[in-house]
């Protein structure tokens, strides 16, 4: 008996700062429909896919970026997305900055949910890894300022029962860490849904933009393969406020091929039937839970 559902990445475009939060749903909605038309039950969006990177700019205050902030999921300014989505039965992931109260104090992370196809908000995540640097740096093209503008996630690497499966998200940079991928798999994950917004140039180690694309396949292909995995990554592509960010929105199977990418640097979908029953074949044939690496590593752990 096959569990296939059709996963479609919906990669966006720059979001210009000029851009209302009203335009930005109406591009996101066109791609929920374009997804009912290629029968897709589930559509994964990027990270910070409601308004501009914010963290690329400086601030002087940093609650200045909270007109990109979402206080509720759903809010007023996401409710037609959710209303669009429930009505054409297709499930969402959605990555959003938010901004929340936690035991009166005002915290932001950079975060998803996870929608179900009646519109039930079922999984939630805060990006874990923030990378970039807390100080201005004036002489870069361009800034990342997500360790100060966001606080670290603090809701582990949940693992949700949703669309016949189980499911996972991770944020961007997560994306590059393998631990990532295994607290997910140890728990029995068959698909992670990951948003990116990935400049190609870095400004402090410029010796890796030739690899930026390659560095970000690498990433979902192994995290894939070696926890027998479905790995669904979606972009924030182009240049968006002066920043060149690399498509590639793409998804991996649990042998580690990609199965299916994008091609273009603009609002684009990528759609692939995927059968969460291919896990199986690395999850326990590839990567059995209880084998000699267990073994060893039990007697390094006594030694
Ligand atoms: N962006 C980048 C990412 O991890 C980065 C930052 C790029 C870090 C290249 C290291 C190397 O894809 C976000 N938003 O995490």
């Amino acid at each position: 008996m096959t569990r296939t559902i059709g996963i479609a990445a919906a990669q966006i475009g720059p979001v210009p700062r000029s851009q209302t939060r009203a335009e930005t749903l109406d591009r996101l909605i066109a791609l929920l429909r374009q997804a009912k038309r290629g029968d897709c039950e589930l559509v994964v969006f990027t990270e910070c896919a409601l308004t501009p990177f914010f963290p690329h700019w400086w601030s002087e205050d940093p609650a200045a970026n909270d007109i990109y902030c979402e206080r509720s999921m759903p809010g007023p300014q996401t409710q037609p997305l959710f209303d669009e989505a429930a009505r054409l039965g297709i499930g969402f992931c959605l990555g959003y900055a938010e901004l929340v109260d936690e035991g009166g104090s005002i915290r932001r992370y950079n975060s998803a949910v996870l929608v179900e196809r009646d519109g039930r908000v079922v999984g939630h995540y805060r990006k874990t890894h923030l990378p970039g640097h807390f100080d201005h740096r004036p002489g870069n093209p361009f800034q990342n300022l997500e360790k100060l503008y966001f606080e670290p996630g603090n809701l582990g690497f949940p693992v949700f029962e949703a669309f016949g499966g189980k499911v996972g998200m991770l944020i961007c940079n997560d994306r590059r860490w393998p631990e990532c991928y295994r607290c997910l798999g140890l728990q029995g994950c068959e698909l992670v849904l990951i948003g990116f917004n990935t400049p190609r140039h870095y400004p402090e180690f410029p010796d890796t933009d030739r690899l930026a694309d390659f560095h970000h396949q690498l990433s979902l292909q192994a995290g894939a393969y070696q926890n027998g995995m479905w790995v669904v990554g979606a972009a924030k592509a182009g240049v968006e406020e002066g920043v060149e960010q690399i498509g590639g929105s793409m998804i991996v199977a649990p042998s580690g091929e990609v199965a299916a990418r994008s091609t273009t640097l603009g609002d684009e979908l990528v759609i692939h039937r995927c059968d969460l029953n291919a896990c199986r074949t690395y999850k326990e044939g590839v990567f059995p839970s209880r084998n000699r690496r267990v073994d060893q590593f039990e007697r390094l752990l006594e030694s």
